[in-house]
């Protein structure tokens, strides 16, 4: 029978105290796992614990940025300790700043490929030992649109993004052979805080013209929800992907299908 259940499994999802992190930590719970996950500061890693005890989720969560090598191991060793080993690693944490590029002042470039990029590859050098232990292991990073397509005043979140496109093949391609799967999640346009600034309305009560913009771009016609990630999120966490591997899984509502509104 195909296995989508993850029951005894220990997921940790990164930046999970709200947003995407969370709806994906929320499924993998519902499919079986025991859910850790972090955040940048204690404010947000307690709100976050407050928000899964509603849902009656009961999950651990640690104070880390996951920029700093030194807190990811510090961190993955509290989690031995009081959870165990990790068998599902969702990198999830991200930042975007939009600027146009002449604008756009190279300490914002090296920050946001630094936590879009440089922490994945830290976070999954920490992982990875464990999984090597286990003989098991998934690893999912979190891509986008960008990791496809450019688009003007994200220089460098796509440079990130289509860089961590290639850090999941290259995962792959390094640990295939160990039983460890390491694939990506690429959602399209999913209202979140991330995305909030582009569907603010004016005044009027008028949607903001990106916002009109996205919707006439997708297919399905609407802005993704963080639910719309629950199904392919446990798909590539559960044994039913055993035999996926590098591959980057689009949850767009066809958007990467699509060349836009004819005229
Ligand atoms: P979000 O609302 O901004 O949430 C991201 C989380 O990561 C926040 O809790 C954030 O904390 C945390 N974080 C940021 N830097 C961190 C660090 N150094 N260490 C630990 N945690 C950190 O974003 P989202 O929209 O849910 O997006 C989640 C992921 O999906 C991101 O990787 C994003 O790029 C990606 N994504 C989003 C969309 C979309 O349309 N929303 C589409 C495709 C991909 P703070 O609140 O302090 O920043
Ligand atoms: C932007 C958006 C995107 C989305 C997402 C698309 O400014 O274009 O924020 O980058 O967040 O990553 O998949």
């Amino acid at each position: 029978m195909v296995n989508f259940r993850l029951d005894g499994k220990i997921a940790l999802v990164t930046g999970g105290s709200y947003g995407i992190g969370m709806a994906i930590a929320t499924a993998l719970h519902e499919a079986g796992a025991t859910i850790v996950f972090n955040d940048i500061n204690g404010e947000l890693v307690h709100k976050g614990l407050c928000e899964y005890e509603k849902k009656g989720i009961p999950a651990y969560g640690y104070v880390c940025d996951v920029t700093d090598e030194a807190q990811v191991v510090d961190m993955f060793a509290k989690i031995r300790a009081d959870v165990g080993i990790v068998d599902i690693l969702f990198n999830n944490a991200g930042i975007i700043k939009r600027a146009p590029m002449l604008e756009m002042s190279v300490a914002d470039f090296r920050k946001v490929i630094d936590v879009d990029l440089n922490a994945p590859f830290i976070v999954a050098k920490a992982a990875l030992p464990g999984m090597l232990e286990k003989g098991h292991g998934k690893i999912i990073n979190i891509c986008s649109m960008t990791s496809e397509l450019g688009r003007e005043t994200v220089a460098a979140y796509a440079s990130a993004k289509g860089g961590l496109k290639m850090l999941t093949k290259n995962i792959c391609s390094e640990f295939g052979g160990a039983n460890i799967q390491c694939n990506g999640l690429g959602p399209g346009y999913i209202a979140t805080p991330q995305t909030a600034p582009l569907r603010e309305r004016d005044a009027n009560g008028n949607p903001h013209p990106f916002d009109t913009f996205i919707v006439a771009k997708t297919p399905a016609g609407r802005w993704g929800l963080p639910e719309d990630l629950a199904g392919p999120a446990v798909f590539l966490a559960s044994d039913a992907s055993n035999f996926v591997n590098g591959h980057i899984l689009y949850v767009d509502g066809g958007i990467l299908a699509y060349i836009g509104k004819q005229p």
